[in-house]
């Protein structure tokens, strides 16, 4: 992402991928928090297009496996068309979710806009879960834990969602702060050669140099670089306003200090943040973080040089 760029807010006011209420609320909370504000104040042109509400999508046949498919399906539609018209406008879409289901939409569509330009997307995903469950591993059915598996290409999908889709290149996305993976999707992460930096690993290498290395790679290949912010990446003392906590998260500063190295790296091509769940925050605690979090990748510093000397 270039200085003084544009910025396009997709609301997306989906919580049927999670199985449970709350997330829909997530794109006002992100508003109302000063997402436009905080951004227009970094520089930026933004445009807010809304919330997307798409009507169900009756072509899709109820499946046992993935709750609420014509739902999450339509709304993965638009998603697609909005973050790619987004990125070939030369803007760069922000999706304000809304549940994690929404990623299967916009890293395809970010996936599409790479395509056209002949170069390769990467995905770092920033989450306490893997979300590598298809309609058959998945232990609830429920599509917020499985855009990995979708946008990955995992065969499952192909009859219910579009199947000629620009898929990502499973070694070119990069999972951290990973604590919570179901039986199958430990054997599919090993089987399809994903990235893993789980807690165990940001503990004992550090945050910055895991985030060093990756930014290496997506440079090597003058890549495309979508990052996927899922409120439970961050420890639940932190960021209470999810539905699925899991303890031992990431800190603050960590967080923050994500947000920062990406924004230096220019690479950042589009951003999710999902899972927001206003109520059960603690008094737009929530809310108000990831807008902090939005705020630093968008160039927010400390001081207007370098922190550290070189
Ligand atoms: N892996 C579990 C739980 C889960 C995934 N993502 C969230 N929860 N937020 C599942 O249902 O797939
Ligand atoms: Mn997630
Ligand atoms: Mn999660």
């Amino acid at each position: 992402m270039q200085d003084n760029a544009s910025v396009t807010l997709i609301g997306v006011p989906l919580e049927e991928g999670s199985g449970r209420g709350g997330c829909s609320m997530g794109p006002a909370a992100l508003r109302i928090a000063g997402i436009a504000a905080t951004l227009t104040e970094l520089g930026y042109r933004i445009t807010d297009r809304g919330d997307l509400r798409p009507a169900p999508a009756e072509d899709l046949a109820p499946m046992a496996g993935a709750k609420n498919l014509q739902t999450v399906g339509a709304f993965c539609r638009a998603i697609e068309q909005a973050t790619f018209e987004a990125a070939a406008q030369g803007s760069v879409p922000v999706l304000l979710g809304g549940d994690h289901s929404l990623s299967m939409g916009s890293v395809s569509g970010m996936a599409r806009y790479a395509r056209t330009l002949g170069r390769p997307l990467f995905v770092l995903w920033l989450d306490a879960h893997a979300d590598f469950n298809s309609p058959e591993t998945s232990p609830s059915g429920n599509m917020h834990g499985m855009p990995v598996a979708y946008f990955c290409g995992q065969a499952e999908f192909a009859p219910i969602l579009d199947a000629a889709r620009p898929l990502v290149d499973t070694t070119r996305v990069y999972q951290v702060g990973i604590r919570s993976v179901d039986v199958e999707e430990r054997r599919l992460i090993a089987k399809h050669n994903v990235t893993v930096f789980d807690m165990r690993a940001i503990d004992e290498e550090g945050i910055g140099s895991i985030v060093r290395r990756i930014l290496s790679h997506v440079e090597n290949e003058d890549g495309l670089l979508h990052v996927s912010l899922d409120v439970d990446f961050l420890d639940p003392d932190v960021a209470p306003g999810v539905g699925t906590t899991v303890p031992g998260g990431a800190t603050f500063r960590e967080a923050h200090l994500i947000m920062e190295m990406l924004h230096d790296s220019k690479r950042v091509s589009a951003l999710d943040i999902v899972e927001l769940n206003p109520f059960l925050d603690d008094r737009g605690r929530s809310a108000r973080i990831m807008v902090d979090l939005a705020s630093s990748l968008f160039g927010k510093k400390i001081l207007d040089r370098p922190t550290r000397p070189a």
